[in-house]
């Protein structure tokens, strides 16, 4: 590998004025960065490394009909979404809908949904940031897929088996849960989730000092998605991530001024990294060493500065992503205001819960200048990472051992390449990069701007996801992806670690409430069209089978309370029907073997068309059928 100097020897410095494609950043920011910082300008051009890069050594193309090597999962932001897509094609897969309404699945229209969402469906919005795979052992298990959502406080899980969202749980006390991560060891039996937002306790209008805010660290179970506890810290609370023994958990804090301007927020040069003791916090919750907030019951305890189940340690400056370093080694964070990470060695950490260190920061054993604005750092499973350099509108490749080797006092590069990213990169995520299989293929970079990469499609533009094949010693830009508002982060699987039902299981509880209800009602959901009247209420069942549904004409009165329940008896596989009332805003999916039922009330006397709304057949549009709604 080429040292840093022989790889600028002959390459032009970038000069100030080519920095035109990152105005986004106020000069006067990107100048108050810099200069805190000190950071040289030297950076490599992409230039110099098209002239040095070989061939791609990864095969990104992926013809018709071939199949991707990797799930990637995409959170969609504020779009409340999750999407799947496959890698390294990029090609977009599917949507599953979790923080929104969706009208192609019903998502938030029927009552399998809303069994999830809450029947009273408050919140339509959502905001999904950090997507993670439940692992055993440190490995996917591709069971299930976990996401915050930052607008209401929520955290969601995805059944991989069938990729439909089946729980939601809202924390309670906290507001915005922001950085997601899972235990990796032995299994995922806790979500970790930070909530970003001081609030005061209680906060019902009598008390909005700050000084009786905080906010929480959270732990939900994986398996009854109920919140374990809830564990108070001193400042904010950004993202986290857990280690590889099932020990520690680590978050960033970016607000150690407690501060609620900007400027305030900027103040001291280090904030710091919290580092919880999950055994010492489950035996505090074991032995009732807890309090609660309000109405709610969760174990809450007090992790703040001098408390027993945490540690802070010193980080430069308002740090953002906490990124485990797949050889269980390290926790770093990333400096977002300082040009540096911040390598924290996690087998330090128990003499540093044991009291044997003078200071916190002796558990710091590397802080590597990268450049400006590093975000989120990822791994290749060689002993590199990858970090997101924000301002610069760059990925950096560095040597973890040899950036530890210099803080050591050697004369070493850890620096292995800079690559410009188009533009301003949140996440990147390399494939399999949270678990012990890191395999160092392929790094997905989420850039926040897009800016002159497509089309124009008006003022509102795509990002751009981008992907970089890393199997080589130098990284390679290979595809520009272009994504809808806001993925923030992906996270990359192999395929054979997911595995997906072709067609429902008829006693899948996915749909539980509706073989319950039909048990009442005597009915067979597999054969019988019956309608039941239960008071004003009307239940109304039907099969389908392409392209027929078993009831093609029903009578209600008006007023009444209609429940449909369509249960698809094909099996074969992808052969998906829908049901759509016409103008009652009633619409759904019901795959092969499912069923799916809708409530509605008839409130208009006369004929109303449904129909089916996915295309299952070459009689597809003669699928259809009358609701007569009898005067009231
Ligand atoms: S955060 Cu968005 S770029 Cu919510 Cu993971 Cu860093
Ligand atoms: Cu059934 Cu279209
Ligand atoms: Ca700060």
């Amino acid at each position: 590998m080429k040292k840093r100097d022989d790889l600028t020897k002959d390459m032009p410095a970038i000069p100030a004025t080519d920095l035109s494609r990152r105005r986004f950043m106020g000069a006067a920011a990107m100048a108050g960065v810099a200069g805190a910082t000190g950071l040289g300008a030297a950076v490599m051009s992409r230039e110099s490394f098209a002239a040095a890069a070989e061939a791609a050594r990864n095969n990104f193309i992926v013809h018709p009909g071939e199949l991707d090597e990797y799930y990637g999962f995409w959170s969609g932001g504020h779009s409340g979404e999750v999407r799947v897509l496959g890698v390294p094609s990029m090609r977009e897969l599917m949507r599953i809908p979790v923080f929104n309404v969706d009208s192609a699945t019903g998502w938030g229209i029927t009552n399998e949904s809303k069994d999830v969402l809450g029947h009273d469906n408050t919140f339509l919005n959502g905001d999904s940031h950090h997507p993670h795979i439940s692992m055993t052992d440190g490995r996917y298990d591709g069971k299930y897929l976990f996401i915050n959502d930052k607008a209401n406080s929520r955290v969601a899980r995805i059944r991989l088996d069938i990729m439909k969202c089946d729980k939601i749980t809202t924390i309670p006390n906290v507001q915005a849960i922001h950085g997601l991560r899972l235990q990796k060891v032995p299994k995922t039996k806790y979500v970790f989730c930070n909530a970003e937002y001081v609030i005061p306790h209680p906060n019902d209008g009598t008390d909005t000092s700050l000084e009786s805010s905080f906010t929480m660290f959270n732990a939900v179970d994986a398996e009854t998605m109920e919140v374990a506890f809830q564990v108070i810290v001193d400042g904010n609370l950004d993202n986290t991530d857990a280690d590889y023994t099932g020990k520690y958990a680590c978050s960033t804090c970016y607000n150690s001024e407690k501060a609620l301007d900007l400027a305030g927020t900027m103040r001291n040069d280090r904030d710091w990294a919290v580092v919880f003791n999950i055994e010492r916090i489950e035996q505090a919750v074991k032995n009732g060493n807890f309090k609660t907030l309000g109405d709610s019951r969760v174990p809450v305890l007090d992790g703040r500065e001098g408390s027993e189940l945490t540690r802070y340690i010193p980080v430069p400056k308002n740090p953002h992503g906490l990124n485990t370093s797949p050889d269980g080694k390290y926790f770093i964070a990333n400096g977002k205001l300082s040009p540096t990470c911040t390598v924290i060695a996690i087998d330090k950490l128990d003499d540093l819960f044991a009291g044997n260190l003078k200071d916190a920061r002796d558990v710091v054993v590397a802080e590597p200048e990268l450049g400006l604005g590093p975000l989120h750092t990822t791994y290749d499973g060689r002993g590199n990472a990858y970090t997101t350099l924000f301002i610069d509108s760059q990925v950096v490749k560095w040597n973890v051992a040899d950036a530890i080797k210099h803080y050591d006092g050697e004369e070493v590069n850890y620096i292995r390449q800079k690559l410009d990213v188009h533009y301003q990169p949140g996440h990147n995520h390399a494939s399999l990069t949270e678990s012990r299989d890191a395999d160092g293929k392929w790094l997905v970079v989420l850039s926040k701007f897009s800016k002159d990469r497509f089309l124009p499609v008006g003022p509102l533009h795509p990002e751009n996801d981008q992907l970089i094949d890393i199997s080589g010693e130098e990284m390679k830009l290979v595809h520009d992806g272009p994504t809808f508002a806001e993925p923030h982060d992906c996270i990359l699987v192999r395929r054979d670690q997911i595995k997906t039902k072709k067609i429902y299981d008829r006693d899948d509880p996915y749909f539980a409430s509706a073989v319950e209800q039909a048990k009442r009602d005597g009915v067979t959901l597999e054969s019988d069209n019956k309608v039941i009247r239960d008071g004003n209420k009307v239940r109304v069942y039907m099969t389908s089978v392409a392209p027929m549904y078993g009831t093609t004409e029903f009578k209600v009165k008006q007023g009444d309370e209609v429940t449909v329940y369509v249960s698809n008896q094909d099996t074969i596989e992808d052969v998906t029907h829908g049901f759509c009332m016409v103008n009652h805003g009633v619409s759904m999916e019901i795959s092969p073997q499912q069923t799916s039922s809708v409530t509605f009330v008839a409130d208009r006397p006369g004929v109303h068309w449904y129909y089916c709304n996915w295309f299952c057949h070459a009689l597809h549009m003669e699928m259809r059928g009358r609701m007569i709604v009898e005067k009231a």
